[in-house]
């Protein structure tokens, strides 16, 4: 199928489906919900949804564990309510993009169940099923390898002695992709969802399919994970995305976004080189490294501009021409974007929500916006961890008291990375449950600033975030430059500032930004000659001669002429 690459100009909303909007008031949100605010999305200017997991799930990890993939889970609705939400979809020029999560399944799958009904059954090996070693008369896991979530990736199967493997939770299980039935499986499951109508896939941490064989300890130290090297860019992971695009991905005008877990430069590089058939696009996520230490989200640090740069740009700049990108500031896994990057919320929420914005939205590759981004949604003030939901905020504090860390010090931790700022309900208006539902309680607590911040309150202010937005959107809409041109990065090295340019045939726009809670005087690159202002998150640019004087995380394009 010759494909129209429709993705390359679309703009995707994420939605995690627990959270968005509940409308049988039963404390979790639904699909009747979603469609209710399908023309809220639609009127952001945004092109396609991305769906955070809606199959049959005991949500273990909401969702992220799979227990039927040709089912959609009771608590959001019914196949019926799915295949109206696509149509409504379809029906207001919304493509729809699928979560697959195919690195691990449910522990409830029925595989698995099988699996561990009898030695003999073929499913057996549907999963990665080992025998551990007895070291001075104790049963120990069959490698050393840590699981993403803490603690072993292996867990004993009842009193045998054998373990399964799983590189997230023990819920999930890690599947064997070496099994070509795994495979056929696989490929069965997208075309399911394709021939019913979906535009895509994300793939959820897809570059941990391929494990190296034997399984072997590794001795090696790590900032990391002990064991990646055995399972983070495998040797066979070229090959399994090849036949899946063959079987599947490419029979249909599809796209696809691999979520991967530190991949190496070279291999995200190859997973979306248009000639090797595998990926469309990765995410980028550098710059979430640039405010944590050791790319470990709970341990803060002060924001490191350049690195945010690297993370942000490096991939357009790499990748220019070759293979697709995605631009993306927040996710369902991060805690909300001005609340975090060193950011003055109290006083600049409004300046640095729309700053970053245009920073990450006038660069080369497709825009991700995560539902409720789009009005400067901040983190939770949560007072203890019975609010938090979500269990990697618990395994990690229980392995920082295990260290004896203080609880407040390991809570205050906790707090600055958790997943689960992104995971509270949706705040509509500054009725009960900021409009999640007609009040029941929450699967999970409502953010108590949603009397303040909510999207109804945004809509009327006139300060409104989200028609910064629907204008900032509409400005690339059909922008040739942003959405082809190439980027160039200036002044690195600055602290404060951020500046590239996006260039095709004679037109250069020029976007740069001040990071900072303070005015900033930036000086033009020479190659930069100012020919006018075409938008900027305040009203007005001081620009005396090459220099210009810019407000806190003020953001601004320039027309520019080059020197050539
Ligand atoms: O996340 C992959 C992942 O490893 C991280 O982003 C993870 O959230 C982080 O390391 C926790 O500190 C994907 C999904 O996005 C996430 O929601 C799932 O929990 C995970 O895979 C397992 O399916």
């Amino acid at each position: 199928m010759q494909k129209t690459e429709w993705y390359k100009n679309a703009v995707v909303y994420q939605i995690y489906p627990f959270s968005f909007m509940d409308a049988n008031n039963d404390g979790m949100g639904d699909i009747e919900g979603i469609i209710s605010k399908l023309d809220y999305i639609r009127d952001l200017g945004v092109t396609a949804i991305w769906f955070s997991p809606l199959y049959r799930s005991p949500d273990y990890d909401y969702g992220y564990d799979i227990s039927d993939y040709k089912d959609i889970d009771p608590q959001f609705g019914t196949m019926v309510d799915f295949d109206r939400l696509l149509e409504e979809c379809h029906r207001r020029g919304l493509k729809v993009i699928m979560d697959m999560v195919l690195n691990h399944t449910s522990t409830e799958h029925r595989w698995f169940k099988e699996a561990l009904s009898s030695p003999d059954s073929p499913y057996r090996d549907y999963y990665i099923i080992r025998k551990g070693k007895t070291e001075k008369g104790t049963l120990l896991p069959p490698t050393n390898w840590a699981s993403t979530f803490t603690g072993s990736a292996w867990e004993r199967i009842g009193e045998t002695d054998e373990f399964y493997l799983h590189l997230f939770a023990k819920e999930q299980a890690d599947l064997n992709w070496e099994n070509p039935a795994v495979r056929k499986e696989i490929v069965d499951i997208l075309n399911f969802w394709l021939a019913k109508g979906v535009d895509g896939f994300r793939f959820d941490v897809f570059n941990m399919f391929s494990k190296v064989y034997p399984l072997q300890d590794d001795h090696q130290k790590h900032t990391f994970q002990t064991g990646a090297q055995y399972f983070v860019d495998g040797p066979r992971m070229h090959e399994f995305l090849k036949e899946i695009n063959e079987k599947a991905l490419s029979l249909y005008d599809t796209f696809t976004v691999g979520e991967s877990f530190h991949p190496s430069v070279e291999a995200a590089k190859e997973y979306v080189r248009p000639e090797n058939h595998e990926l469309d696009s990765i995410f980028a996520f550098g710059h979430f490294a640039s405010d944590t230490i050791a790319q470990k989200q709970f341990f803060w640090k002060p924001l490191n501009l350049p690195q945010f740069k690297e993370g942000l740009l490096g991939p357009q700049i790499q990748n220019y021409g070759s293979g697709w990108n995605t631009l993306v500031i927040e996710n369902h896994d991060n805690p909300r974007a001005v609340s975090r990057f060193s950011i003055d919320t109290k006083h600049y929420r409004y300046e640095a929500g729309s700053m970053l914005a245009m920073i990450t939205y006038l660069g080369y590759g497709t825009p991700f916006i995560y539902m409720g981004q789009e009005a400067g949604f901040t983190n939770t003030d949560f007072k203890s961890m019975d609010q938090l939901k979500d269990p990697v905020s618990h395994f990690v504090y229980d392995l920082m008291l295990s260290y004896h860390i203080p609880k407040a010090l390991a809570f205050r931790f906790i707090k600055y990375g958790a997943r689960d700022h992104a995971r509270v309900p949706m705040a509509w208006n500054d009725s009960v449950n900021g409009g999640f539902n007609a009040g029941h309680e929450p699967w999970q607590c409502v953010n108590p600033l949603y009397k303040k911040i909510n999207i109804k309150a945004d809509l009327e202010s006139c300060q409104s975030l989200i028609r910064f937005y629907q204008k900032l959107l509409a400005f690339r809409k059909d922008n040739e430059t942003i959405l082809q041109g190439s980027v160039t990065e200036y002044d690195h090295e600055n602290r404060k500032v951020i500046a590239y340019s996006r260039t095709r045939k004679d037109d250069c726009l020029f976007i740069f930004a001040n990071f900072s809670n303070k005015p900033v005087s930036y000086t033009l690159p020479d190659a930069i000659r100012p020919a006018a202002v075409l938008m900027s998150n305040y009203s007005d640019l001081k620009l005396d001669g090459r220099t210009a004087e810019l407000k806190p995380y003020q953001a601004v394009v320039l027309q520019a002429e080059t020197e050539s």
